[in-house]
């Protein structure tokens, strides 16, 4: 991949980028979902069943976030960005906050994120780090007293601020994609838009993921070796 001074880079990460700084990926045997039912945690149908549990889940990883560092792919994308300034666009499906903690500025969470929590019904996010563990310690909305979940997209839900991703999809001309298995929409079909506008598309991770085939190139290697490297020339 070789980016000029014309270029706009639209990166697009998923789970695998912050596999190397310990957070487990979702799918995939020893993956947050190996053993638990994605129906009992994140989606609303979980929350309306069972809060209780779904605020246990989230807690472990808001935990388990703040236990972890940025690693090198995290750094790597920071340091593109200084040189790119508004020619660099970051979307990740993440929801922990190792992006921001490396130094990402111009980054969106399209999937929510761990350090916020929101009311049912006020709808407002707003920032939330405590750990919920059971039925007593479930938090209540300060306004109107509803419950508060957390700020997160499940399925089914619509993903954050699409407009504002599709109009930096349609400015980019360089896409790419970073340590994601290409299986949840509308991520997995970023690449297809990409495509149809006829701009040059990567992959990067150690495994081709579902939507393989509509990238131009794929660069099979994890993000903390294969960034750095491939930014080398930037
Ligand atoms: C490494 C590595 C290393 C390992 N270095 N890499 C039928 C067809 C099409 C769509 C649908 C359908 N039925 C339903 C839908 C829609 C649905 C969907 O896509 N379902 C699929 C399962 C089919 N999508 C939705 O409901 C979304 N909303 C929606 O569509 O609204 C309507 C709409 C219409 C039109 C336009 C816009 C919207 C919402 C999706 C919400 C996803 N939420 C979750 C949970 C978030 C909270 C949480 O974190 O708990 O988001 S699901 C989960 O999957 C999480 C992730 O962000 C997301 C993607 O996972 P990711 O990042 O790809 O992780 P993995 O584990 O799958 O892959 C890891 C990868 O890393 C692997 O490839 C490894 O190889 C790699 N890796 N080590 C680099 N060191
Ligand atoms: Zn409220």
């Amino acid at each position: 991949m070789r980016l000029t001074a014309e270029d706009h880079l639209f990166a697009l990460t998923g789970a695998g980028i912050s596999a190397e700084s310990g957070l487990a990926t979702f799918r995939g045997s020893g993956g947050l979902w190996n053993g638990h039912r994605v129906e009992e945690v994140a989606t609303p149908e979980a929350w309306m069943a069972n809060p209780e549990l779904v605020w246990r889940f989230y807690s472990m990883r808001r935990r388990d976030a703040m236990a972890a560092e940025p690693n090198a792919a995290h750094f790597a994308l920071a340091a593109v960005e200084e040189q790119l300034g508004d020619r660099f666009y970051l979307c990740t499906q993440n929801v922990d906050d190792l992006h921001e903690r490396a130094g990402s500025q111009r980054l969106h969470h399209m999937h929510g994120t761990l350090f916020a929590s929101r009311c049912v019904r006020c709808n407002r996010p707003f920032a939330d780090r405590a750990f919920y563990e059971s039925v007593k310690a479930l938090p209540a909305c300060s306004v109107c007293g509803r419950a508060v979940r957390p700020h997160i997209v499940w399925f089914g839900e619509m993903p954050l601020d699409m407009d504002g991703i599709y109009s930096q999809l349609d400015r980019a001309t360089v896409l790419l994609v970073v340590g994601t298995s290409g299986s949840v929409y509308p991520a997995a079909g970023f690449v297809q838009i990409a495509r149809r506008r006829g701009i040059h598309t990567v992959y990067v991770g150690p495994e081709k993921p579902l939507n393989a085939s509509s990238f131009s190139e794929i660069l099979l290697g994890t993000a903390a070796e294969t960034l750095p490297e491939l930014f080398a020339s930037v």
